[in-house]
């Protein structure tokens, strides 16, 4: 194990290092990649003198995600004290479905899942939470609870009614595609229309619901997102929240991206009203600086947790209390300690640390809002507070600018679109950037733009 140990430390300083003067990879073709990198697999095994060396190259040419040249994803950046759990839970791989193989590290998951339940608005004593690998699955799983909600028998003898669920057109794809798994139907969901500034219309939640109901259907479940994947916009959630309970609907709070609002006073204006919630996803991966994954989903109502994932094992829970055996509430059997990592951040910065954390992000995207809109070169496309910055440079096609950037090894920044515009999507969730750092982004875009003649 040691001999491995210092392999990975000297190759983790040689990253660290190459970062620095190469903060973005140069791309390998992907028709080069077998050649560039030794990345098939053989019959004979290879020594470490080999080994090392092709560990070396495939690390240096993977994309860096916490360089201060990423902008690309709704994730970046790089926070030590949560990589330190996360390298622990990695040694001591527990499997996090009961407490004989967890122990500890269960009241770990369980600590953080009263306290972000407690800042949803929800009383822990009732409510509950698990992790799963991403928002996709998070959010799957609040839809499969509110389908079972809604209909018990649709989980043993299959869909016999036909179950709506409305979420807003900007929200994230995993939508449709869990409506599918759900058994629900890609058909049986409606998109509602965003206002101008993306976020979902109340107004129009409730016709496209009051429509369902006339035609026999039956309003299963909304979806509300706090960030949307492109614009980071906040839908209303109190009049959602309303309606749902109206109508008597699971009102599900996708927050994978922005959700972590609710550490900060300032900022969790935004999500107004999520006590409404039955449930809520939070990604730590994201606005809380841990390394992928760590996907959190609370519920109001842990009745509806062991209703939709309860399993009986008798080979696996052979201790009695099911509070400490979280794998009678998960979607998955095997699953990794995801929480490790949240509670070293958590514990060595506190709260208040991780509101900083967040505050930051909002800052940060504020200085390039200002910067853009300052700017007569630029055309900014989203105004209110998010943590993407949507823009364009001298009605430049954003693609362009974006593909040049990346096949020229410069910057990683991508683009999104609203409606029908293209722009340029900035995104400022790396909480180790700074002011400068973002002045350093545009003033090394326009260089490029005006260096290619783009
Ligand atoms: N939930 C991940 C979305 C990917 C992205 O737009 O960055």
């Amino acid at each position: 194990m040691q001999k491995d140990l210092d392999i990975f430390v000297k190759l983790v300083n040689e990253m660290l290092e190459d970062e620095v003067a190469n903060p973005v990879v140069a791309p390998i073709p992907i028709e080069d990649l077998y050649d560039e990198i030794d990345i098939q697999l053989n019959d004979e095994p290879m020594i470490d003198q080999d080994f090392v060396p092709v560990l070396r190259k495939l690390v240096l040419n993977t994309p860096k995600t916490a360089s201060k040249l990423f902008f690309n994803q709704l994730f970046g950046g790089r926070n030590s004290k949560a990589i330190l759990g996360e390298l622990l839970s990695v040694i001591m791989n527990n499997s996090m479905y009961t407490y004989k193989v967890g122990g500890p590290q269960i009241g770990v998951e369980k600590t953080i899942i009263r306290k972000i339940s407690k800042l949803v608005g929800y009383d822990p004593d009732t409510a509950e939470g698990t992790l799963a690998p991403g928002g996709s699955m998070t959010n799957l799983m609040g839809l499969l609870m509110g389908r079972d909600a809604k209909d018990p028998n649709a989980s043993t003898d299959g869909m016999s009614k036909r179950m709506i669920s409305y979420s807003s057109a900007e929200s994230h794809y995993s939508l449709p595609k869990n409506v599918a798994f759900a058994g629900m139907g890609r058909d049986n969901i409606r998109f509602i229309e965003a206002d101008d500034h993306g976020r979902m219309r109340p107004d129009l939640l409730e016709i496209a619901i009051k429509e369902d109901i006339a035609k026999g259907y039956v309003p299963t479940f909304v979806n509300a997102t706090a960030g949307t994947t492109v614009l980071g916009a906040f839908d209303p959630l109190r009049p959602i929240g309303e309606i749902c309970k109206k109508y008597d609907v699971w009102f599900h709070v996708d927050g994978a991206y922005c959700g972590s609002v609710i550490f900060s006073d300032k900022l969790r204006h935004h999500i107004d009203g999520s006590e409404l919630a039955d449930s809520f996803t939070l990604n730590a991966h994201k606005m809380l600086s841990t390394p992928l994954s760590c996907s959190i989903i609370v519920v109001k109502d842990k009745k509806h947790l062991y209703d939709t994932f309860a399993n009986k094992a008798s080979y696996l829970y052979q201790t009695d209390n099911d509070e400490y055996n979280p794998g009678k509430i998960s979607m998955q059997c095997g699953r990794r300690n995801d929480t490790l990592k949240l509670w070293t951040l958590w514990k060595s910065v506190g709260t208040n640390g991780l509101e900083d954390i967040v505050d930051h992000q909002f800052d940060l995207a504020q200085k390039a809002r200002d910067y853009v809109a300052d700017n007569p070169n630029y055309t900014l496309y989203n105004t209110g507070d998010s943590v993407a910055v949507c823009f364009n440079y001298k009605d430049i096609d954003p693609k362009l600018i974006c593909n040049a950037l990346y096949d020229d090894a410069e910057i990683m920044v991508g683009y999104g679109k609203f409606r029908d515009q293209e722009f340029i999507r900035l995104v400022t969730v790396n909480a180790s950037n700074s002011h400068d750092d973002l002045s350093n982004f545009f003033k090394k875009m326009e260089a490029f733009v005006e260096a290619k003649n783009l």
